[in-house]
């Protein structure tokens, strides 16, 4: 279906992987724009209740492949036709998206990550805000998610200096879910997203909503926001099987609606 990126489904997870392991997975018009496509089959996909983004080999993402730089466009232009849909599908998305970060998450790699729900780290990953040293700025939705993950003083000592930042930094900083150890990369990364995948994903969709609105809402349209998810999520089976489980003492199953 796509070349440059692994689709599979497992288990109701869609495990999508950047896959040009020779150029530690960077980022081709290619690449965004079937990464774009993978997402948006995953979530629309009603056998799919979680998303994984990985990369092959040794590498997540590298940012922006600077051999493949087009000569056609401005950088501007660039952002707007092929990054900043990617970057908008991810938004989108109700359902949980983990970035499994299997190893050093570059430039725009590193946006990539940032913009998804949750980033599991291999203990031999890490970030690099790579930009400031080709002269760029961070782009693809990199300056809004890591102040909003970090802090603003934080975000911009990253952002300037482009030092590496090792699992464990990140880990202290804040951005990371867990770090986890390489002989247990498989096993807790599938276990973590399959147990996403099997809760009340609908409720998830709806916390994910009201997170992002609340740093342009008043606390009186939050208070509203959350009546309106509430009323939504009330109506679900998940719900009423939650409370049934609860009273008759036994794990609830959960079918995302
Ligand atoms: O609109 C626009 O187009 C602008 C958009 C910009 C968005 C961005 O993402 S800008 C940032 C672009 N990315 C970078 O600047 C990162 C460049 N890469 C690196 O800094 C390092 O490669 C890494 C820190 C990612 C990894 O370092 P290391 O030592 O583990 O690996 P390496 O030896 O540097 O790389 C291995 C190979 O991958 C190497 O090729 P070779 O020598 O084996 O043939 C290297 O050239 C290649 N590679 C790595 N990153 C890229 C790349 N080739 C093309 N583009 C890359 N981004």
């Amino acid at each position: 279906m796509f070349e440059t990126v692994k689709y599979e489904i497992r288990n109701q997870v869609a495990w999508i992987t950047l896959n040009r392991p020779n150029k530690l997975n960077a980022f081709t018009e290619q690449l965004n724009l079937e990464l774009k496509e993978a997402i948006k089959n995953a979530s629309k996909d009603l056998d799919v209740r979680c998303l994984v983004i990985t990369g092959e080999g040794r590498s997540f993402c590298s940012g922006q492949d600077l051999e493949d730089i087009p000569q056609d466009l401005d950088y501007g232009e660039v952002l707007r036709s092929r990054y900043n849909p990617m970057v908008m599908e991810l938004h989108k998305c109700e359902k949980p998206v983990i970035a499994a970060v299997n190893g050093v998450a570059a430039g725009a790699g590193m946006s990539l990550a940032l913009a998804c729900d949750f980033r599991l780290l291999s203990e031999k990953a890490s970030f690099v805000e790579a930009f400031i040293h080709i002269g760029l700025v961070p782009d693809a939705g990199n300056l809004y998610y890591l102040p909003r993950l970090i802090g603003h003083a934080k975000a911009l000592e990253l952002a300037v200096l482009g030092e590496k930042i090792t699992a464990k930094d990140a880990e202290r900083f804040g951005l990371v879910t867990k770090v986890i150890p390489l002989e247990e990369w498989t096993e807790q990364v599938t276990a973590f997203a399959e147990r996403l995948a099997s809760m009340p994903t609908a409720a998830i969709g709806l916390i994910k909503k009201n997170l992002k609105s609340s740093w342009v809402s008043t606390l009186e349209e939050g208070l509203e926001k959350d009546a309106q998810a509430q009323r939504l999520a009330g109506l679900t089976a998940d719900h009423k099987e939650g409370v049934k489980a609860f009273m008759e003492k036994r794990k609830p199953v959960f079918q995302g609606k």
